[in-house]
């Protein structure tokens, strides 16, 4: 019969061979290295090498299974972190006989679009895998991605702390976190067994004293500001646009939903300073006439606004270059952008790119990527797709009307209507239509542009409440660029 102390010892045994082999092939290194975090640190961990030692890999599982039923952990199913820990999640399924699933780090484009692979019940347990845990971000996204579906998870498991404060960041979500070694003990085994001299071994323990506590946090995502965002677009109207926010300090868009075209002229004139952007919509005018519409070209030059057709294009190319070229309204020739869903694909912004280059003065398009309104069909696969059509015609398409920030690429605009100062029910217009504050779409959301329609055409002094928007929108985006830079989970 094997004693308790003969199995600890075999244990042992078993992880120091794992910890030689593991140098012997190169996924332990000594150097200089970025981690993740951005942090340089003097020994990197690459154990996505194990796939290409079966033996090894079988040793690192069964180390594992030993370790999962040594710590009485309760589960019904693992998961691995992708990419290292997929395939030692999927080794620990075999040896253990329990089924596994795996969270995408996107959605898929086509088929089922699902975010986690493999069959799962909401209530079900799982164990999170991974190799190596630094500051525990990566066990933190795959958390975020399983609560999300529904299931629940305790505890998680990685072959390697990196001994950098990871396990005590993912103690703080509640998971309890396991480890079947350390950095120290990987120094320990290389020192005695002569693979590193004493000056590495000194030099990586100070370097492991030093940083104790990496936090957690996100990728790094720098604040550019309308100036500089207007020096890094390519599209003329985007550039324009940041131009005249920075110069206006205003990132206000007013809505002008009136049928009166004498009434949207007397607005446009009244709120005119105070805004970056007006928005028509000019099949609603009753009134319409070429002359008219030059009056608030006219308007748009004395009081340095663009003015925006959301048109909404979302028809075949053919089609949608006559109702932006001609028809009764002539939209190219007045407005300085437009908009169109991404519903129609390429051909669609292919149509309308061919009448604005057409008409001798640059023009633009934004794409509808989320709708403002309730129980509407977008969904997240739809949302990155439009983003992927817009980086591909980044020559026309310069931004979104979205309700929350899409991309970090600092030269596409993120517009977002559905903005009202007061939340009250009453406020709302029973037809599905979805506020928030302006504080939350800029600084919570990160959206630049605010679209304003009743929220001001509603007010007993539309001037002056356009003022309110503009001055609360501004200062929220203010407060943005100053914020901190990183974003901690
Ligand atoms: P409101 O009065 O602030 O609710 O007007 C919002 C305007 O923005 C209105 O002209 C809508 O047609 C437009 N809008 C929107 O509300 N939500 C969307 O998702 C899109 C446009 Br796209």
């Amino acid at each position: 019969m094997i004693t308790f102390l003969e199995k600890k010892k075999t244990k042992k045994m078993e992880i120091d061979e794992l910890i030689e082999e593991l140098f012997d092939i190169g996924c332990v290194k000594f150097g200089e290295f970025t981690l993740k975090s951005g942090l340089k640190s003097p020994v990197y961990f690459d154990l996505r090498l194990l796939v290409s030692y079966p033996k090894l890999l079988s040793l690192a599982s069964r180390i594992f299974s030993k370790k999962i039923s040594d710590s009485d952990i309760d589960f019904d199913l693992v998961c691995g972190v992708p990419y290292g820990a997929i395939s030692l999640a999927t080794a620990i399924s075999l040896q253990i006989n329990k089924p596994m699933i795996f969270k995408r780090k996107d959605a898929k484009s086509h088929g089922t679009k699902n975010l986690i692979e493999g069959i799962y019940k909401t209530s079900d347990r799982c164990l999170i895998i991974d190799d190596v845990i630094t500051s525990g971000i990566s066990v933190l996204e795959t958390l975020d991605g399983l609560k999300e579906a529904g299931i629940r998870v305790s505890d998680a498991l990685v072959l390697l702390d990196r001994e950098q404060g990871g396990l005590e960041n993912v103690a703080k979500h509640n998971v309890k976190i396991h480890s079947v070694f350390k950095t120290s003990d990987v120094l320990n085994i290389l020192l005695k067994k002569n693979k590193i001299d004493h000056d590495m071994f000194q030099r990586t323990q100070d370097f492991l004293k030093e940083n104790k506590n990496v936090p957690a946090t996100f990728k790094q995502t720098m604040e550019y500001s309308f100036e500089e965002r207007g020096e890094l677009a390519k599209n003329p109207i985007a550039k324009k646009c940041f131009q005249i926010m920075a110069l206006k300090q205003s990132n206000l868009c007013f809505s002008a939903d009136v049928e009166s075209f004498d009434q949207l002229l007397k607005l446009a004139d009244e709120i005119g300073p105070h805004i970056c952007i007006l928005k028509t919509h000019v099949d609603i005018l009753k009134d319409f006439s070429m002359d008219k519409m030059q009056s608030l070209v006219d308007l748009s030059i004395k009081h340095n606004f663009l003015i925006f057709e959301d048109r909404k294009f979302a028809d075949i190319g053919n089609t949608v270059k006559f109702q932006y070229g001609g028809g009764l309204y002539c939209i190219s020739k007045w407005s300085n952008f437009i908009n169109a869903h991404s519903i129609a694909g390429s051909g669609c912004i292919q149509g309308l790119k061919e009448v604005a280059h057409q008409c001798g003065e640059p023009k633009g398009c934004i794409l509808i990527a989320q709708l403002s309104s309730k129980k509407n069909l977008i969904d997240k696969n739809y949302t990155q797709q439009t983003v992927h059509l817009a980086e591909e015609n980044s020559d026309f398409v310069f931004g979104f009307i979205c309700q929350k920030k899409l991309t970090d690429n600092p030269a596409f605009i993120h517009i977002t209507p559905g903005i009202q100062f007061n939340q009250n029910s009453e406020m709302k217009d029973g037809l599905g239509q979805q506020y928030t504050t302006p504080e939350m779409a800029v600084l919570e959301n990160k959206c630049d542009v605010i679209v304003v329609g009743r929220g001001i055409l509603n007010s007993d002094d539309p001037a002056s409440t356009a003022l309110k928007y503009k001055l609360n929108a501004y200062e929220s985006y203010i407060k943005r660029l100053t914020s901190r830079n990183f974003i901690e989970k």
